[in-house]
């Protein structure tokens, strides 16, 4: 109850702070978009962790509010990235079941958009598969009037999920991220798992992100393999959004 308290008033003086992780092209080494990942820093705890407080945010509907503020955010720190010269990247945004259940979350999203005045296709939605299993006709209804709007749909933590594979073809996303369980223990284990959903992913026309890339050997795997897309702390923290910048216009 004490963090639902303080978790209201750091949303009302917006203290909460987007932090952003690069992703790479595997073959090019480019960095192709970023993850929006909330960060609180708390006057007394140090940095929260959003495994601590997203939790909390959702129980009590706060992830509405929050959710709908870093959609603004990261959409007009992207459009400002392209004002300042950075290559064209995508930003991502993490989204919670509850947000899908408000009647007018889409309305938020184009918002955002409108606001920044952003293309579309520049947003991209990571969606968890239990967030689609949690009422798929809703998910499903959700997912095609945000891509009838050009925004982009991807699945995070895919293959920890209990959604069955006969509904991936019925989703009209574009892109799988391999959960980081199966990344962590490339090259030696894993990869029986990782092979299967680049694969999947190919087979269903859709791009691959592997996330929590640590080490050189999953990376150099990883391109072996043909995953598009990687991101990690071998690659790059998530950090502010100037930071981000800087790394995204720094000479390679
Ligand atoms: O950054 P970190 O790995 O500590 O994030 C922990 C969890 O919090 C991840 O599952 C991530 O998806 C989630 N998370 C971070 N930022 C957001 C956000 O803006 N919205 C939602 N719904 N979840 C977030
Ligand atoms: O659930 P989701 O995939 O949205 O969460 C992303 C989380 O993974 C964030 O908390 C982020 O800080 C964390 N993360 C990003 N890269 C790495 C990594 O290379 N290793 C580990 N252990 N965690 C990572
Ligand atoms: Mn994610
Ligand atoms: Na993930």
């Amino acid at each position: 109850a004490q963090l639902e308290a303080e978790l209201r008033r750091a949303i009302e003086q917006e203290a909460l702070l987007p932090y952003y992780q690069p992703q790479f092209d595997c073959r090019t080494g480019a960095m192709v978009g970023v993850e929006a990942l909330l960060r609180w820093p708390h006057p007394e705890r140090g940095f929260v962790s959003p495994a601590e407080f997203i939790p909390v945010a959702e129980d009590t509907g706060l992830i509405v509010e929050l959710g709908r503020w870093v959609l603004r955010r990261a959409c007009a720190d992207l459009a400002a990235w392209d004002r300042a010269g950075a290559p064209p990247l995508t930003v991502a945004v993490n989204v919670s079941a509850r947000q899908l259940k408000e009647p007018d979350f889409l309305g938020d999203v184009l918002a955002a958009l409108h606001a920044s005045g952003l293309a579309p296709g520049r947003l991209e939605l990571e969606l968890t598969e239990s967030l689609l299993m949690d009422d798929v006709e809703c998910a499903v209804a959700f997912m095609h009037a945000v891509r009838a709007a050009g925004v982009r749909l991807s699945i995070d933590d895919f293959g920890t999920g209990y959604s069955s594979l006969a509904y991936l073809q019925s989703f009209p996303i574009n892109q799988l991220k391999v959960d980081r369980k199966f990344v962590q223990s490339l090259p030696v284990a894993g990869h029986t798992i990782a092979t299967a959903v680049i694969a999947l992913a190919r087979g269903f026309g859709l791009a691959v992100v592997a996330e929590g890339v640590e080490r050189q050997e999953q990376l150099d795997w990883l391109r072996a393999a043909g995953c598009d897309h990687a991101q990690g702390f071998l690659l790059g923290m998530p950090m502010p959004a100037a930071q981000l910048l800087a790394t995204a216009t720094a000479p390679r």
